[in-house]
């Protein structure tokens, strides 16, 4: 099939996800069409079905906001007419789908028939697409689309609940690809990061508020009183100055490392004991998945789709977002018992597998053939 992906290029969940997808259909021997701004910063390298189409929006200036959507818009239209495009799938809804659904409309009234897939991802449902401003378009533009995913059972019900959504909503989980995330073997970095045997503990993530990473650094402090360790925080984000300013004030510098944004994050995950992911809100937790492909169990809060990947008392431990005392007693519970973290990391490792790209993919084809009403070539 010829198809078109919108996505957030930068940074972050759902640009990574639609990236990795649209990498994995050009495998498969689909032409994979990215519109965005910006090159998707995990399109790196060049594949004979993977194409970039820019989308350059007019800084005209009487625009104090430059009208992206309408850019974007025009973009999809270029692309499907003249690429000939099967199916377009944009990735968070705001205002990826107001723009589909813009473009859908034009191409229409040219003879043109585009099906539009919509992946909801987290914040365009919890947060942003809650917007009262937002909202309706949000509400709109996912009914109008002919086929809605989302990245977890509770992001679906989640939609329904705050949503009149009245579009059969597909769950299709994040997926992990395990040539890239698994455990490698570095243990000359691990030597250099605990020379002493230290634990090391990681964090990975944008630094966002809804990523509380204050409270990283609070378990951490609990957890180096009792045991020798190290932590590794990975990314960079608004919250990173406040991490910073928190560990000088306990006093706990010595064992953090800022190691802001890294490309190979799996080469970090591979000598690291634990992974935190204490957030406020998480759709699905990629992040969290990535490691346990790893075979680095997972603590985390017990909000959102984050249950359904992390197992209480098997992949790792959920608490109540905020409970500081809780995550550092279930760390310190795997952290001090060989035999315990052995079987959660063999666990996690488990876990992972079902998330496996190979199990994921399929269900994407499937519905786009739904959609579209092609049949895949294999
Ligand atoms: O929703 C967001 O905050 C943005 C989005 C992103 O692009 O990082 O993150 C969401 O999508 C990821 C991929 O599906 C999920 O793994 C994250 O859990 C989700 N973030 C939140 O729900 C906060």
């Amino acid at each position: 099939m010829k198809i078109g992906i919108v996505c957030y290029p930068t940074y972050g969940g759902s640009g990574v996800v639609a990236t990795e997808l649209g990498k994995a259909l050009a495998d498969r021997g689909h032409k994979v069409h990215f519109i965005t701004y910006r090159q998707p910063f995990r399109l790196d390298s060049f594949h004979e079905n993977l194409f970039y189409h820019e989308v350059a929006s007019s800084n005209y200036p009487l625009f104090e906001y430059p009208p992206y959507e309408t850019a974007l818009a025009g973009k999809i239209v270029d692309v499907a007419r003249f690429e000939g495009l099967d199916l377009l799938h944009v990735h968070y809804a705001i205002p990826h789908a107001a723009a589909a659904y813009m473009a859908k409309q034009i191409l229409a009234s040219q003879g043109h028939h585009l099906p539009v897939v919509t992946t909801l991802h987290g914040t365009d449902i919890t947060l942003v697409g809650r917007d009262e401003s937002f909202e309706p378009v949000v509400t709109f533009s996912i009914n109008q689309s002919d086929g809605v995913t989302s990245v977890s059972e509770w992001l679906k019900q989640e939609t329904y609940a705050h949503f009149r959504v009245t579009r059969e909503i597909n769950v299709i989980p994040n997926f992990i690809d395990f040539s890239r995330f698994k455990k490698l073997n570095k243990e000359h970095f691990r030597k250099a990061i605990a020379p002493n045997g230290e634990k090391i503990l990681i964090h990975t993530s944008n630094f966002r508020k809804v990523k509380r990473v204050n409270d990283v650094v609070l378990v951490f402090d609990q957890i180096r009183k009792v045991i020798p360790a190290k932590l590794l925080l990975i990314g960079d984000g608004p919250e990173r100055q406040g991490a910073e300013r928190l560990c000088r004030e306990l006093g706990t510098c010595d064992s953090i490392s800022f190691l802001g944004k890294q490309e190979a994050v799996e080469e970090l995950l591979a000598v690291s004991d634990l992974f935190f992911m204490p957030s406020d809100s998480e759709s699905f937790g990629l992040a969290a998945l990535e490691a346990m492909a790893c075979q680095v169990p997972v603590i985390s809060t017990d909000t959102g789709g984050l249950p359904e990947i992390n197992l209480h008392g098997v992949t790792g431990f959920l608490a109540p977002v905020g409970d500081i005392d809780a995550m550092a007693r279930y760390s310190l519970q795997l952290l001090r018992d060989d035999e315990m973290l052995k079987r959660f990391r063999a666990a996690a490792y488990e876990q992972a597998l079902r998330f496996k790209i190979e199990n994921v993919l399929p269900q994407y084809e499937a519905l786009y053939r739904k959609v579209a009403g092609v049949e895949v070539e294999v």
